[in-house]
Protein backbone atom coordinates (compact mmCIF):
# COMPACT_ATOMS: atom_id res chain seq x y z
CA UNK A 1 0.00 0.00 0.00
CA UNK A 2 1.45 2.99 -1.24
CA UNK A 3 0.75 5.44 2.20
CA UNK A 4 2.80 2.50 3.91
CA UNK A 5 5.80 3.42 1.83
CA UNK A 6 5.15 7.32 1.88
CA UNK A 7 5.30 7.29 6.14
CA UNK A 8 8.03 4.63 6.26
CA UNK A 9 10.41 7.56 3.77
CA UNK A 10 9.11 10.34 5.62
CA UNK A 11 9.69 8.98 9.13
CA UNK A 12 13.44 7.89 7.59
CA UNK A 13 13.70 11.37 6.21
CA UNK A 14 12.78 12.60 10.29
CA UNK A 15 9.46 14.65 8.19
CA UNK A 16 7.88 15.53 11.43
CA UNK A 17 4.81 16.99 10.34
CA UNK A 18 4.79 14.86 7.13
CA UNK A 19 4.85 11.89 8.89
CA UNK A 20 1.74 13.26 11.09
CA UNK A 21 -0.71 13.95 7.99
CA UNK A 22 -0.15 10.61 6.15
CA UNK A 23 -0.68 8.74 9.55
CA UNK A 24 -4.38 10.62 9.54
CA UNK A 25 -5.07 9.83 6.25
CA UNK A 26 -3.37 5.95 6.95
CA UNK A 27 -6.44 5.80 9.15
CA UNK A 28 -9.07 7.45 6.89
CA UNK A 29 -7.88 4.99 4.24
CA UNK A 30 -8.98 2.52 6.70
CA UNK A 31 -6.16 1.31 8.24
CA UNK A 32 -6.41 0.63 11.89
CA UNK A 33 -4.43 2.76 14.37
CA UNK A 34 -2.34 -0.42 15.76
CA UNK A 35 -1.74 -1.77 11.87
CA UNK A 36 0.23 1.82 11.31
CA UNK A 37 2.37 1.74 14.58
CA UNK A 38 3.00 -2.42 14.40
CA UNK A 39 3.76 -2.61 10.57
CA UNK A 40 4.90 0.77 9.19
CA UNK A 41 6.36 3.07 12.43
CA UNK A 42 7.88 0.16 14.65
CA UNK A 43 9.74 -1.46 11.46
CA UNK A 44 10.34 2.22 9.71
CA UNK A 45 12.66 2.73 13.56
CA UNK A 46 14.11 -0.83 13.55
CA UNK A 47 15.60 0.45 10.10
CA UNK A 48 16.64 3.62 11.85
CA UNK A 49 18.49 1.56 15.07
CA UNK A 50 20.21 -0.51 12.21
CA UNK A 51 21.60 2.36 10.65
CA UNK A 52 22.86 3.80 13.86
CA UNK A 53 24.01 1.21 14.94
CA UNK A 54 26.55 0.73 11.63
CA UNK A 55 27.78 4.59 11.72
CA UNK A 56 25.41 5.23 8.77
CA UNK A 57 23.07 7.68 10.47
CA UNK A 58 24.26 9.88 13.18
CA UNK A 59 22.50 11.55 16.74
CA UNK A 60 20.67 14.26 15.21
CA UNK A 61 19.24 11.92 12.00
CA UNK A 62 17.97 9.88 15.03
CA UNK A 63 16.69 12.63 16.58
CA UNK A 64 14.81 14.10 13.87
CA UNK A 65 13.25 10.40 13.11
CA UNK A 66 12.15 10.09 16.75
CA UNK A 67 10.42 13.42 16.49
CA UNK A 68 8.93 11.99 13.37
CA UNK A 69 7.68 9.45 15.31
CA UNK A 70 6.38 10.69 18.66
CA UNK A 71 4.40 13.53 15.94
CA UNK A 72 2.82 10.44 14.19
CA UNK A 73 1.96 8.84 17.81
CA UNK A 74 0.54 11.93 19.05
CA UNK A 75 -2.01 12.05 15.95
CA UNK A 76 -3.00 8.55 16.65
CA UNK A 77 -3.47 9.20 20.64
CA UNK A 78 -7.36 9.85 20.20
CA UNK A 79 -7.97 6.69 18.41
CA UNK A 80 -6.11 4.47 21.38
CA UNK A 81 -7.99 6.56 23.94
CA UNK A 82 -11.07 4.34 25.51
CA UNK A 83 -14.37 5.21 26.67
CA UNK A 84 -14.21 2.03 29.06
CA UNK A 85 -13.49 2.71 32.55
CA UNK A 86 -14.48 -0.95 34.06
CA UNK A 87 -10.82 -1.29 35.08
CA UNK A 88 -8.87 1.14 36.33
CA UNK A 89 -5.99 1.14 37.93
CA UNK A 90 -3.89 4.20 38.54
CA UNK A 91 -0.35 4.00 36.61
CA UNK A 92 2.81 6.03 37.34
CA UNK A 93 5.07 5.72 34.71
CA UNK A 94 8.72 7.31 33.66
CA UNK A 95 12.08 6.50 32.00
CA UNK A 96 14.83 6.03 34.64
CA UNK A 97 17.67 8.60 35.55
CA UNK A 98 20.21 9.06 33.23
CA UNK A 99 17.77 7.89 30.38
CA UNK A 100 15.91 10.04 27.36
CA UNK A 101 14.49 7.25 25.59
CA UNK A 102 10.93 7.36 25.62
CA UNK A 103 8.99 7.01 22.33
CA UNK A 104 8.50 3.09 23.73
CA UNK A 105 7.42 4.34 26.74
CA UNK A 106 5.07 6.67 25.14
CA UNK A 107 3.39 3.31 23.21
CA UNK A 108 2.62 1.49 26.68
CA UNK A 109 0.94 4.71 28.04
CA UNK A 110 -1.34 5.14 24.77
CA UNK A 111 -2.02 1.10 25.22
CA UNK A 112 -2.82 1.32 29.17
CA UNK A 113 -4.89 4.25 28.21
CA UNK A 114 -6.62 2.76 25.48
CA UNK A 115 -7.51 -0.11 28.29
CA UNK A 116 -9.28 2.25 30.13
CA UNK A 117 -6.11 3.02 32.81
CA UNK A 118 -5.71 6.11 34.45
CA UNK A 119 -1.27 7.08 33.84
CA UNK A 120 0.57 9.82 35.03
CA UNK A 121 3.53 10.24 32.97
CA UNK A 122 6.45 11.45 35.10
CA UNK A 123 9.14 12.25 31.25
CA UNK A 124 12.78 11.06 31.15
CA UNK A 125 15.55 10.87 33.08
CA UNK A 126 13.77 10.45 36.25
CA UNK A 127 14.94 9.94 39.82
CA UNK A 128 14.61 7.27 42.14
CA UNK A 129 13.96 10.14 44.57
CA UNK A 130 11.28 11.61 42.28
CA UNK A 131 10.02 8.22 41.65
CA UNK A 132 9.71 8.00 45.53
CA UNK A 133 7.91 11.36 45.35
CA UNK A 134 5.52 10.59 42.48
CA UNK A 135 4.49 6.89 44.59
CA UNK A 136 3.29 9.75 47.79
CA UNK A 137 1.57 11.53 46.10
CA UNK A 138 -0.15 9.72 43.66
CA UNK A 139 -0.73 6.44 45.44
CA UNK A 140 -0.49 4.81 42.04
CA UNK A 141 -1.27 0.78 42.18
CA UNK A 142 1.30 0.35 39.80
CA UNK A 143 5.22 1.85 39.47
CA UNK A 144 6.00 1.37 35.82
CA UNK A 145 9.65 2.15 34.72
CA UNK A 146 11.25 2.29 31.32
CA UNK A 147 15.44 1.58 30.49
CA UNK A 148 16.86 1.63 27.19
CA UNK A 149 20.33 1.69 27.82
CA UNK A 150 22.49 -0.84 29.66
CA UNK A 151 24.06 1.24 31.18
CA UNK A 152 20.95 2.76 32.80
CA UNK A 153 19.25 -0.78 33.88
CA UNK A 154 20.82 -0.40 37.50
CA UNK A 155 18.64 3.12 38.30
CA UNK A 156 15.76 0.52 37.88
CA UNK A 157 17.18 -1.39 40.86
CA UNK A 158 18.06 1.82 42.45
CA UNK A 159 14.42 2.85 42.33
CA UNK A 160 12.93 0.05 43.73
CA UNK A 161 15.75 0.25 46.69
CA UNK A 162 14.73 3.94 47.09
CA UNK A 163 11.27 2.48 47.59
CA UNK A 164 11.98 0.18 50.33
CA UNK A 165 14.02 2.65 52.41
CA UNK A 166 10.88 4.96 52.47
CA UNK A 167 8.79 1.85 53.30
CA UNK A 168 6.49 2.10 50.41
CA UNK A 169 7.55 -1.04 48.05
CA UNK A 170 4.66 -2.90 49.84
CA UNK A 171 2.60 -0.11 48.65
CA UNK A 172 2.95 -0.54 44.80
CA UNK A 173 3.80 -2.96 42.33
CA UNK A 174 6.35 -2.44 40.38
CA UNK A 175 6.86 -3.16 36.55
CA UNK A 176 10.06 -2.44 34.04
CA UNK A 177 10.61 -2.88 30.97
CA UNK A 178 12.61 -1.46 28.15
CA UNK A 179 14.83 -3.34 24.90
CA UNK A 180 17.79 -4.28 27.14
CA UNK A 181 15.22 -4.70 30.03
CA UNK A 182 14.75 -8.74 30.49
CA UNK A 183 12.22 -11.36 33.09
CA UNK A 184 15.14 -12.51 34.79
CA UNK A 185 16.77 -9.18 35.53
CA UNK A 186 13.00 -7.49 36.76
CA UNK A 187 12.96 -10.76 39.02
CA UNK A 188 17.00 -10.25 40.15
CA UNK A 189 16.35 -6.74 41.34
CA UNK A 190 12.82 -7.66 43.15
CA UNK A 191 10.36 -6.10 40.41
CA UNK A 192 6.78 -7.37 40.22
CA UNK A 193 6.54 -7.77 36.46
CA UNK A 194 8.31 -7.32 32.82
CA UNK A 195 6.42 -6.95 30.06
CA UNK A 196 8.36 -6.56 26.38
CA UNK A 197 5.92 -4.55 24.49
CA UNK A 198 3.18 -2.15 25.36
CA UNK A 199 0.43 -5.24 25.00
CA UNK A 200 2.49 -6.91 27.25
CA UNK A 201 2.17 -4.19 29.88
CA UNK A 202 -1.26 -3.75 29.86
CA UNK A 203 -1.87 -7.84 30.19
CA UNK A 204 0.56 -7.58 32.98
CA UNK A 205 -1.25 -4.89 34.86
CA UNK A 206 -4.70 -6.89 35.05
CA UNK A 207 -3.32 -9.68 36.22
CA UNK A 208 -1.45 -7.62 38.83
CA UNK A 209 -4.15 -5.65 40.60
CO1 LIG B 1 19.37 5.63 21.45
N1 LIG B 1 20.12 3.85 21.73
N2 LIG B 1 20.91 6.43 22.33
N3 LIG B 1 18.54 7.30 20.97
N4 LIG B 1 18.19 4.63 20.34
C1 LIG B 1 19.30 2.70 21.32
C2 LIG B 1 18.41 2.24 22.47
C3 LIG B 1 20.42 1.65 20.91
C4 LIG B 1 19.95 0.18 21.03
C5 LIG B 1 20.91 2.01 19.47
C6 LIG B 1 21.93 1.04 18.92
O1 LIG B 1 23.06 1.05 19.32
N5 LIG B 1 21.50 0.19 18.01
C7 LIG B 1 21.59 2.04 21.90
C8 LIG B 1 21.54 1.35 23.27
C9 LIG B 1 22.55 0.24 23.43
C10 LIG B 1 22.45 -0.32 24.82
O2 LIG B 1 22.80 0.30 25.77
N6 LIG B 1 21.92 -1.55 24.92
C11 LIG B 1 21.38 3.53 22.01
C12 LIG B 1 22.38 4.46 22.40
C13 LIG B 1 23.76 3.86 22.61
C14 LIG B 1 22.13 5.83 22.59
C15 LIG B 1 23.12 6.91 23.05
C16 LIG B 1 24.06 6.50 24.20
C17 LIG B 1 23.89 7.34 21.78
C18 LIG B 1 25.01 8.33 22.03
O3 LIG B 1 24.80 9.40 22.56
N7 LIG B 1 26.18 7.92 21.64
C19 LIG B 1 22.16 8.07 23.45
C20 LIG B 1 21.79 8.01 24.95
C21 LIG B 1 21.00 9.20 25.38
C22 LIG B 1 20.40 8.96 26.76
O4 LIG B 1 19.35 8.36 26.86
N8 LIG B 1 21.10 9.41 27.78
C23 LIG B 1 20.98 7.77 22.62
C24 LIG B 1 20.11 8.75 22.17
C25 LIG B 1 18.99 8.53 21.39
C26 LIG B 1 18.12 9.64 20.85
C27 LIG B 1 17.89 10.78 21.84
C28 LIG B 1 18.78 10.20 19.61
C29 LIG B 1 16.82 8.84 20.43
C30 LIG B 1 15.72 8.81 21.52
C31 LIG B 1 14.63 9.82 21.26
C32 LIG B 1 13.40 9.53 22.11
O5 LIG B 1 13.13 8.43 22.60
N9 LIG B 1 12.64 10.58 22.27
C33 LIG B 1 17.37 7.43 20.30
C34 LIG B 1 16.68 6.38 19.61
C35 LIG B 1 15.42 6.76 18.88
C36 LIG B 1 17.13 5.04 19.63
C37 LIG B 1 16.62 3.84 18.82
C38 LIG B 1 17.08 4.05 17.37
C39 LIG B 1 15.12 3.61 18.82
C40 LIG B 1 14.48 3.44 20.20
C41 LIG B 1 12.98 3.37 20.03
O6 LIG B 1 12.31 4.36 20.20
N10 LIG B 1 12.49 2.18 19.62
C42 LIG B 1 17.31 2.63 19.55
C43 LIG B 1 17.62 1.45 18.61
C44 LIG B 1 16.53 0.41 18.69
O7 LIG B 1 15.80 0.29 19.66
N11 LIG B 1 16.49 -0.44 17.67
C45 LIG B 1 18.38 3.30 20.32
C46 LIG B 1 11.07 2.00 19.31
C47 LIG B 1 10.30 1.72 20.60
C48 LIG B 1 8.83 1.52 20.29
O8 LIG B 1 10.80 0.52 21.16
O9 LIG B 1 11.79 1.72 23.12
O10 LIG B 1 12.15 -0.77 22.80
P1 LIG B 1 11.29 0.41 22.66
O11 LIG B 1 9.93 0.17 23.49
C49 LIG B 1 9.17 -1.03 23.41
C50 LIG B 1 9.62 -2.10 24.41
O12 LIG B 1 10.99 -2.01 24.81
C51 LIG B 1 8.66 -1.96 25.54
O13 LIG B 1 7.46 -1.56 24.91
C52 LIG B 1 7.77 -0.64 23.86
C53 LIG B 1 6.70 -0.70 22.81
O14 LIG B 1 6.40 -2.02 22.43
N12 LIG B 1 8.89 -1.03 26.65
C54 LIG B 1 8.23 -1.22 27.83
C55 LIG B 1 9.61 0.10 26.73
N13 LIG B 1 9.47 0.65 27.93
C56 LIG B 1 8.61 -0.12 28.63
C57 LIG B 1 8.11 0.00 29.93
C58 LIG B 1 7.24 -1.00 30.39
C59 LIG B 1 6.90 -2.07 29.59
C60 LIG B 1 7.38 -2.20 28.30
O15 LIG B 1 6.72 -0.98 31.61
C61 LIG B 1 6.90 0.13 32.43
Amino acid sequence: MQIKHEITNALLEGKASEVKTLVEVAVQLGLSPTEVVDSVMLPAMEIIGEKFKQNRLYIPDVLMASRAMQAGLYALEPFFKSSSQVLKPRVVIGTVAGDLHDIGKRLVIMSLQAAGMEVIDLGIDISPETFVQAVKEYEPDILGMSALLTMTMPALAETIQALHAHCLRDKVKVIVGGSPVTNDYALEIGADGYAGCAYDAVNLIKMLV
